[in-house]
């Protein structure tokens, strides 16, 4: 399988060294706009097709999927370009801007026949895929009751820049992961309520949001994020979780343990592996990005779709937007509204 990839910044350095590692997958053509990041890639990754024009590469054509890590101003021109070309797609989050826009390019995979998943992968790191088997499998129960959170102090603005500029900063960055994990465990959510603060005066957005969900299978979840969380040790960039179900509990604490209450009490290490091309305290992602774009892979040879398909995403998205009005306005939104 032959893909491209578009955007080659902070982090597209992930996605290539994974594809790498992906058995049967090469990726022989590279864009971006900005030639020093173009040639630096592909110097690095020994990529002799490079474009600063996503046009002429999809022109030249020569791949079956194009990877697309821009940030997401980007997303729509080059995903609807992409489907024209007939290719399939994996793009970063968040997905689009708004919530036409992220429609517009689900139709326009679907009107080519193309496969088109989200870089949604925060549900894949391994310790949250721990936690899933152990709660789809029946062991605490039907749960009732969840926590999803992400609280942290570390340093996101000298690598990533532009999150210090937006006017929306943890939500739509970080938070919709954590969205998306609440939602792996607990399915669709009819109604959401959020508040947000600043705390950082040296950014734009917000960069602490709690969330209320109350899901269609009744359970109520708690999701939290925070940026402006100083603690000791650091826990950079892990999701906590607690659930209660009908006949016990699960925990995924700092320090990836993983720990399931019933009549008896188990702790597991779940610790992520250190990919040899990975660095602490990153390799919790960097590990699920391999997991995700082997996922993308599986579902284009077995022509099965993504679990974070772009129109499984369009409910991620759904509830980043219900939030910020939630937060906006002091009301509960449905998802309805959106
Ligand atoms: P970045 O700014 O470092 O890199 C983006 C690159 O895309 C730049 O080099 C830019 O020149 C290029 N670019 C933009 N528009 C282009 C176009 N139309 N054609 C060609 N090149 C274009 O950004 P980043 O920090 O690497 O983030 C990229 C995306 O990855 C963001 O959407 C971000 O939210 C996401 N991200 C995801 C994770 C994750 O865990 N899934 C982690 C970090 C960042
Ligand atoms: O951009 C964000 C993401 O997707 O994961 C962590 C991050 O890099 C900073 O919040």
């Amino acid at each position: 399988m032959k893909g491209a990839l578009i955007g080659c910044g902070f982090f597209a350095q992930n996605q290539l060294h994974a594809w790498r590692d992906i058995d049967g997958v090469e990726i022989v053509a590279l864009c971006d706009q900005n030639e020093i990041a173009l040639n630096a890639s592909a110097k690095l990754f020994g990529i002799d097709q490079v474009y600063t024009d996503a046009q002429e590469m999809f022109a030249d054509g020569g791949f079956d999927f194009v990877d697309i890590a821009t940030t997401a101003p980007s997303h729509r021109t080059l995903v609807e370009m992409a489907a024209k070309a007939g290719v399939n797609i994996i793009c970063q989050k968040p997905f689009a801007e708004n919530m036409d826009d992220a429609r517009a390019m689900v139709a326009s995979a679907d009107a080519a026949g193309a496969t088109l998943m989200v870089h949604e992968n925060f549900r894949w790191q391994s310790a949250i895929q721990s936690a899933l088997k152990v709660v789809r499998s029946g062991a605490i129960g039907e749960p009732f009751f969840g926590r999803v959170s992400f609280r942290s102090g570390y340093d996101v603005f000298s690598g990533q820049p532009y999150l210090a500029e937006g006017q929306r900063f943890i939500i739509e960055d970080l938070g919709i992961h954590i969205l998306d994990i609440a939602r792996a465990f607990f399915g669709d959510v009819d109604r959401i309520a959020a508040t947000t603060q600043r705390m950082n005066p040296n950014i734009n957005g917000e960069d602490v949001a709690t969330m209320l969900l109350e899901h269609h299978s009744g359970v109520s979840c708690i999701v939290d994020c925070s940026y402006a969380t100083k603690r000791i040790p650091e826990n950079f960039p892990q999701s906590l979780l607690e659930i209660d179900g009908s006949i016990g509990s699960l925990r995924l604490d700092a320090g990836y343990k993983l720990t399931v209450q019933t009549d008896d009490e188990i702790t597991v290490d779940v610790s992520p592996p250190l990919l040899p091309w990975a660095e602490r305290p990153w390799h919790n992602i960097q590990e699920s990005v391999k997991i995700i774009q082997q996922h993308f892979v599986n579902c284009i040879r077995s022509g099965s779709q993504p679990e974070t398909s772009g129109a499984d995403n369009l409910k991620t998205l759904a509830l980043v937007e219900a939030a910020y009005i939630s937060a906006e306005h002091g009301r509960t939104v449905s998802l309805s509204e959106i």
